[in-house]
């Protein structure tokens, strides 16, 4: 095995071997254990290691470091972290990779009046932001600027960004990406359970006899967990819902293979199965939940051939899939964005729930209702971002839930909104509206992942002043912008993480960030002291320090962690899942909530929610015949790419072009021919692709990844009522041949 340098990754079937020479070969892993790391050179080989989590996906993947002089030089998964057990994806292996890249920002960058971005110093740059912004706060008023955050940045940095902007500068709107992504989930928890509490832990992957995988594809999305689903030993049926044939579908026992947004229709439908046939877990729901009454009635219209009619399943499909979770003792629940990216995706969300709850599927091992989460620290946004809500899951409309903060912030409470914010596309309306003057966009990049982006960039166009603080000057956003305030990335600072499983994890600095790049923790603080506001501040001396602050935030409230110690004890542990709160002796590795069937409602029971659901947002028509899919497109690409762009082995593991993928029967009637140019168009915009035939695909309906720029000139911007989440996955569209 002394021809290869390095494993970059370890899935089955995919195992990537760098080969001295720098080439690239698949093969198969046969040593036990082994990453070649016994045949690397000398100048490669580890004084030391240290262990952090992962930096892109909500899995929370162990890594362990390895240092040469106190500088990262490499890395493995690692063996003994509870989540991943040894493994990691192309992502994972790659992370180090991307921190040297040449687009680096290095030093902050200025708009000068020519119209260039010119390097400047710090000190201008702060004299810039502070001056620019309250200079618009005075003409404006003090709402007239905002921020968009991040599930990206450590718990502690978000926290400290929340409370500076909020607190300290006088915003009222600030939102973040997490509103693309998990909000719609976060609504259908707090009003079915009373919190926004994901309640599984991955063990419930190997522990399930059916797994249900609604809009959700770990295959490409969440490579780890889908191998914690190929560690069960119980001979799980695998059912996945999913308009397209995913890469998780081809290992499913059931695919059904909805139209799109017909989920709702689908769940209420076995719901009707299950109560017609008397499936329930009829004590649980006596003793544990509110509302089923009036769901079951509800439900009653939801026959099989109304079900059928709007799902395009055949009757036995949909009676087979009812039938499996009776049959099965241990039913799981799992969803991602194919449920929350869309006009309906609260209640259809709710309509899962509501499965798990009339069956009892819920705190029992291999159970649940289970969202997966999508960015390293979307959970962390959930709690602390202080954007929709206060501080560790707080309301800012209530007055005792400010109190409390004030009182661990020792801040006067008059400083905190008695107001929620804006919702992420209330706030770019406020721009269009002309109230909304100055953005500040921390770790997102908005002028690629929003939808609908010609209106998006005419948005951004409009803005007196957009501040974008990212690791790379090359982003769209960043293109943009103002000022450019360049951030350390994952690996150059540190603090802690939230993964999907409510598990704290920790973050290190192994590298130095390039140029005068400083931690988003560094650049907050330098702000609040320009801003003048930095007393406020004083205790928020180091992240490990703010992650006490946090801890103290979350006293009292259910995902109180104040029974954790610091970022070495995280460590030992292998990370710690909330709640913890001071009275539990020694957190399980592995725990999940509702074990005694209570939830967080006041009356202690969750509550069945549901509604008549709604006919698709754009429907097709002559003019725009196909539905257009979007989503992730490979394991080895994240978002908007500006990270895994710049590794030129993960560049390798996808194809070079967009694509767009279309049913081999369209691609006929149009006269396509494969891996030709096309044009995609909708009412919006328009872009170029590669014609990909596949009947992964069905016909009437095309998929473009979203790591391209140009899918969402084509998407349609509407939200779902509840959560305001933006309805990325299904839109109309045509094609025609040429540019
Ligand atoms: N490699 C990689 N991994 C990632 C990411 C990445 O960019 N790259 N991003 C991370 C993030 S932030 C997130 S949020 C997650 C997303 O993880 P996933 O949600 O699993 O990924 P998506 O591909 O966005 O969407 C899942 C599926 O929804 C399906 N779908 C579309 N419309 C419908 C519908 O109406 N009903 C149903 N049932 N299904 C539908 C799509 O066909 C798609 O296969 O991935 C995380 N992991
Ligand atoms: N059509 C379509 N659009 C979608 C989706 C879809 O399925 N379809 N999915 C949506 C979803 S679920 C999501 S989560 C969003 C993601 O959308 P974005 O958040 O816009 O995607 P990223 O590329 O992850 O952007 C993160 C930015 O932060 C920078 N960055 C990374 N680390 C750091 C750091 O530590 N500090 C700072 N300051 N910057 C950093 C990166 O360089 C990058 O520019 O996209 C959404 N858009
Ligand atoms: S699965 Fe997610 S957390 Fe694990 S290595 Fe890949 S990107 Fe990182
Ligand atoms: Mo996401």
């Amino acid at each position: 095995m002394s021809h290869y340098l390095d494993i970059l990754t370890s899935l089955p079937g995919l195992s990537i071997l760098r080969q001295r020479d720098g080439h690239l070969t698949r093969e198969l892993l046969q040593e036990p254990g082994g990453f070649g790391l016994g045949q690397i050179p000398a100048r490669l080989k580890p004084e030391a290691t240290t262990n952090m989590v992962c930096g892109f996906c909500s899995t929370g993947c162990g890594l362990k470091i390895h240092l040469r002089a106190g500088e990262a030089i490499g890395l493995s998964p690692q063996t003994s972290y509870p989540v991943n057990l040894g493994m990691a994806c192309p992502k994972g292996w790659e992370a180090l990779t991307v921190l040297d890249a040449p687009d680096r920002a290095t030093t902050p960058l200025l708009r000068n009046a020519s119209g260039q971005l010119e390097p400047v110093s710090w000190e201008t740059a702060m004299q810039q932001f502070v001056g620019r912004m309250k200079s618009i706060q005075k003409e404006h008023g003090p709402h007239s600027v905002a921020f968009l955050s991040t599930g990206q940045i450590p718990t502690e940095e978000m926290a400290l960004l929340g409370s500076l902007a909020k607190f300290g500068m006088g915003m009222l709107h600030g939102d973040g990406n997490t509103r693309q992504c998990m909000a719609t989930a976060a609504v259908a928890y707090k009003q079915s359970f009373g919190f926004d509490a994901p309640p599984y832990t991955y063990a419930d992957f190997e522990e399930s006899d059916a797994l249900v995988f609604v809009g959700s594809n770990p295959c490409i999305a969440h490579p780890i967990m889908w191998e914690r689903v190929m560690r069960n030993r119980r001979s799980p049926e695998i059912i996945v819902i999913d308009p397209r044939m995913t890469e998780t579908a081809m290992y499913a026992s059931q695919h059904l293979a909805i139209k799109p947004k017909s989920d709702q229709s689908l769940l209420y439908g076995v719901a009707r199965i299950l109560i017609e046939n008397g499936w329930l877990d009829e004590s649980f729901i006596a003793a544990s939940t509110e509302g089923f009454e009036e769901f079951a009635r509800y439900v009653a219209a939801f026959d099989l051939p109304r079900v059928v009619s709007d799902t395009g399943l055949k009757p036995e499909q949909i009676e087979r899939f009812a039938e499996t979770i009776h049959q099965r003792k241990r039913a799981s629940f799992w969803w991602t964005m194919g449920v929350n990216q869309s006009y309906q995706g609260t209640r259809t969300a709710q309509a899962i729930i509501n499965l798990a709850l009339m069956t009892g599927n819920i705190g029992k091992p291999g159970t649940g209702a289970n969202s997966i989460t999508g960015q390293c620290n979307a959970m962390g946004s959930r709690l602390f971002s202080n954007t929709t809500g206060l501080l560790g899951g707080r309301d800012f409309t209530k007055p005792e839930h400010r109190q409390q903060i004030a009182d661990v912030l020792e801040i006067d409470a008059a400083r905190i909104p008695t107001e929620n914010s804006w919702a992420y596309h209330e706030i770019m309306e406020g721009i269009l509206k002309g109230k909304i003057k100055g953005l500040w966009v921390i770790c997102t990049n908005t002028a690629h992942s929003w939808i609908n982006q010609n209106l998006a960039r005419e948005m951004l166009d409009r803005l007196d002043f957009l501040v974008v603080q990212d690791m790379y000057h090359t982003t769209e956003t960043a293109r943009l912008a103002h000022l450019v305030l360049p951030a350390a990335g994952w690996g150059e600072k540190e603090g802690t993480f939230i993964n999907s499983e409510r598990r704290f994890g920790v973050i290190k600095k192994v590298r130095k960030a390039p140029g005068q790049a400083l931690a988003d923790f560094h650049i907050f603080k330098l702000i609040a002291h320009y801003w003048g506001c930095g007393d406020m501040f004083s205790m928020w001396t180091s992240p490990a320090a703010v992650f006490e602050i946090i801890k103290e935030c979350s006293r009292g409230m259910p995902c109180d962690f104040t029974g954790m110690q610091d970022y070495g004890w995280l460590d030992a542990q292998g990370g710690v899942q909330w709640p913890c709160p001071s009275e539990l002796e020694a957190p399980a590795q592995e725990r999940r909530l509702f074990e005694d069937g209570k939830f967080f409602r006041e009356n202690g029971k969750a509550m069945f929610y549901f509604e008549e659901p709604r006919p698709l947002s754009e429907p097709t028509n002559d003019g725009y015949p196909f539905i257009l899919l979007t989503g992730r497109g490979t394991a080895s690409q994240w978002h908007t790419q500006t990270r895994t762009g710049k590794s030129a082995v993960l560049r390798k593991l996808y194809p070079e072009k967009p694509f767009v993928e279309i049913n081999p029967a369209d691609a006929r009637t149009l006269g396509l021919v494969q891996n030709e140019w096309i044009t995609i168009e909708s009412q919006r915009g328009r872009m170029l692709a590669m014609a990909l035939f596949t009947p992964a695909v069905q016909p009437g309906q095309l998929f473009i990844p979203m790591h391209y720029e140009g899918t969402n000139q084509l998407t349609d911007a509407v939200f779902d009522p509840y959560s305001k989440q933006p309805s990325y996955k299904a839109c109309a569209v045509r094609v025609t041949r040429g540019h």
